[in-house]
């Protein structure tokens, strides 16, 4: 696997369809090909070196080239490389991460349903939604409500539950049953309130919701604690806890999306817990194994077990790699790291306010709007005029301008329309929050002038 750039471009380009791509403008443009990796930087063919702002794709929570998790993948693949769970099957590497799962998650969380991704997890929880709600009695209630602008995959039910219209637009989707409110975006929609009474007020769309679809049909709602891909939209506080109630009064589930919160990012070891409350479901992938296998899972809350557990019957799904020993393996060393290095009270209390301190600063630049983030998560929102909150007119262009400067800085951020986002990884030294706040100032100032902003 010894090519040059540019052979890798060219067969890349022939044969590899990339994941949310225009297909024709990339072979054109060319792919940025990324070779190896360590601690918290890249290394691509040209051999530059980039400090990944991304975790990868909100995933490499420990960084990279941690030897325990090759070692353990290797030592798994050699006792037992693949077994499935199916027909009254298990094996140790499962059922030790279920228990550890178990453990790790809020009290009303003892079993999980492995899947291999945060979109196959949606998917089981939309099945199991409806199932839960059939098996007592009411199979009427099946409509989910979730919010515009979430991400939850790009399977068919993870796209449904998105809220991405670009999706939307592409296959017939949503699918039925599958209903969008407003989301929590104070900066975009909050101009007239302060961020508590928008917080209530785009709750508040939850209940009017239920009510409009007849709560007898409603069986939950669905949303991450904070919409990351959406732009790391991070709700008011008094947001989530009026959700809850909302859910209680109505008798609906409650799911959180914990792709990209979960296992730290926020600084607790799940979203829902820094905001406090307690959901029904919990989906998990990414963080679980830092990216260094593929999984995920759905967490059952008691609540829900009672009914699905205890009632019996067959539940008609599954995966071949359902549960997968080597990804379960590598799971498992991934958490003993996470707790070893204290990397969640580290994201609380030492390098998250760190990282949060520094970034802020960047609130004086003529470019940026508002500034936000908890723990290890971070947006800037990159505006035409501050002071009146006003949007670029072509939205979205700022942001691939920015973008653009990063890489060519040596840094990924990713831009969603013109918000630029961190998620970088939990294990960063205060060394490299400087050098990413100060290569992102400097593309701040590239970009502002080629819009003429400042
Ligand atoms: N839920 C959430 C909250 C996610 O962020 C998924 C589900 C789907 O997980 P899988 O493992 O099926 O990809 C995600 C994934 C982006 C981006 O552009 C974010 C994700 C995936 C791809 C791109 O920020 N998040």
């Amino acid at each position: 696997m010894n090519r040059n750039t540019r052979e890798w471009q060219e067969l890349d380009a022939r044969h590899y369809l990339h994941p949310f791509t225009d297909f024709r403008a990339l072979a054109k443009e060319g792919s940025r090909v990324i070779t190896r990796a360590e601690g918290v930087y890249l290394h691509d063919s040209e051999g530059r070196q980039i400090l990944d702002g991304m975790s990868g794709l909100w995933c490499v929570n420990i960084g990279y080239g941690r030897a325990e998790l090759a070692d353990v993948a290797a030592r798994q693949m050699r006792e037992l490389p693949y077994y499935n769970s199916f027909f009254k099957s298990a094996h140790p590497p499962a059922i030790e991460l279920a228990r550890v799962l178990a453990e790790l998650t809020p009290p009303q969380f003892k079993r999980v349903f492995f899947t291999n991704s945060g979109s196959e997890a949606n998917d089981t929880i939309l099945r199991m939604t409806r199932r839960y709600w059939d098996l007592l009695g009411q199979p009427q209630k099946s409509v989910v409500i979730s919010r515009i602008n979430a991400y939850h995959g790009s399977t068919m039910a993870g796209a449904s539950l998105g809220g991405m219209a670009a999706m939307h637009a592409q296959g017939g989707l949503p699918i039925p049953g599958i209903v969008h409110i407003e989301q929590p975006y104070w900066y975009e929609n909050g101009v007239d309130a302060t961020p508590a009474e928008y917080g209530l007020r785009a709750a508040r769309r939850l209940a009017e919701k239920i009510e409009e679809l007849g709560p007898e049909r409603v069986a939950a709602f669905i949303g991450e604690p904070i919409q990351g891909a959406g732009g790391v939209i991070i709700p008011p506080e008094t947001y989530w806890p009026e959700i809850q109630r909302i859910c209680r009064e109505y008798g609906i589930l409650l799911i959180a999306d914990e792709v990209i919160c979960g296992f730290g990012r926020t600084g607790r070891w799940f979203g829902c817990e820094h905001f406090g409350f307690e959901p029904d479901f919990m989906t998990i992938a990414k963080g679980i194994t830092s990216g260094y296998q593929p999984l995920g899972g759905a967490m059952v809350s008691d609540r829900v077990a009672e009914v699905l557990v205890g009632k019996g019957g067959e539940f008609h799904h599954g995966y071949t790699w359902s549960g997968h020993p080597v990804a379960c393996a590598v799971a498992l060393e991934n958490l003993a790291i996470v707790r070893r290095e204290k990397l969640v009270d580290r994201a609380r209390e030492d390098i998250g306010p760190y990282l949060q301190k520094r970034w802020q600063e960047l609130a004086d630049h003529p470019l940026v709007g508002e500034v936000r983030g908890v723990g290890m998560i971070g947006a800037l929102e990159l505006v035409a005029h501050k002071g009146s909150r006003t949007f670029f007119r072509n939205r979205g262009d700022t942001g691939l301008i920015c973008r653009d400067h990063c890489f060519a800085n040596g840094l990924v951020m990713r831009a969603v329309r013109d918000t630029m986002i961190i998620a970088p990884p939990l294990v960063m030294e205060r060394r490299h929050v400087d050098e990413l706040v100060e290569k992102a100032r400097k593309c701040l100032d590239l970009t502002a002038r080629d819009v003429g902003v400042g």
